[in-house]
């Protein structure tokens, strides 16, 4: 590329709580600016109502139809769903969700994972962790990834609902034995049916037993900073997804970046590249 129509290289950063001017105004049309704050602050926050109830429904019965979980009570899982049916980029591609993951995760930023869970009464609770899980402690100031998981189903302590360890955070390490096993101070997040509950790499988090009849279901939906590894790997998926979805769904696979081509970096896109890693 020539010299003169490379964009403008930044050699400042922002601090993790900054949004940075060209996200400020998609913040503020969306309603963002609390979420975010809350996000840096306490290191999870809950977006209601993030699509319309005919979308929550829609998500709910399909993660139940690709679950394997007996209708009604039955138990199960999925995952690689974003290339298993068009609502999970739908989800993925949430304007609300894809604005505070780059303020959480900076421009550019990557598609993780996108998995799902179906949780009957009577499911056992999973152990307290942090989602920084792949890196050694003590954490980075930046956050690595930001996790949202779609509760198409009501959150509450019965129904089986995430918890997290308020002020954990702040302390950028793993919980050790015995905080895994007392989960001090634990409170449970509550929401509606509809909501997101977005959490950073940082609070330590769990969830309640399920003591309700019925289902929790949830689309767990990873981002990352692009210098990440991804959980998935949906390269055998990625033309067929950009071709459906366009520039943001390539940007999420990695295609806008100038690591890792089949023909080796792309250095027409290098200084973009430095440029979101810095945003
Ligand atoms: O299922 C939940 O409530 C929590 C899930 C969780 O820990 C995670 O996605 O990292």
């Amino acid at each position: 590329m020539a010299e003169t129509a490379r964009p403008r290289a930044y050699h400042d950063t922002l601090p993790p709580e900054a949004i940075s001017e060209e996200l400020a105004p998609v913040i503020a049309e969306l309603g963002l600016k609390d979420n975010c704050r809350e996000l840096a602050e306490e290191g999870w926050t809950v977006v209601e109502n993030a699509a319309t109830p005919e979308f929550n429904d829609r998500l709910r019965e399909k993660i139940l139809e690709l679950s394997g979980a007996k209708p009604d009570n039955g138990g199960g899982g999925a995952n690689m769903l974003l290339a298993k049916d068009p609502v999970f980029p739908e989800a993925v591609l949430n304007p609300k969700l894809m604005a505070l993951a780059e303020f959480s995760v900076g421009r550019g930023f990557l598609i993780s994972q996108v998995a799902a869970s179906v949780r009957p009464k009577g499911s056992q609770a999973i152990g307290l962790h942090a989602d920084h899980n792949w890196l050694p402690a003590p954490f980075p100031v930046h956050n690595m990834l930001v996790t949202g998981c779609w509760a198409c189903d009501e959150y509450s302590k019965a129904g089986g609902s995430t918890l997290v360890i308020p002020g954990s955070n702040k302390l950028h390490r793993h919980p050790d034995a015995k905080e895994t096993a007392d989960k001090p101070k634990a409170i449970a997040i509550e929401c509606p049916a509809g909501s997101v509950v977005l959490w950073d790499g940082n609070i330590w988090h769990a969830n309640w037993p399920r003591t309700t009849d019925g289902q929790r279901v949830v689309c767990h939906i990873t981002y990352t900073r692009l210098m990440m590894r991804t959980v998935e790997d949906y390269r055998a998926h990625t033309d067929d997804l950009v071709a459906a979805h366009g520039e943001k769904m390539s940007q999420l696979l990695g295609q806008e970046d100038f690591l890792e081509g089949p023909n080796g970096a792309d250095y027409t896109k290098l200084v973009q590249t430095f440029n979101n890693a810095k945003r």
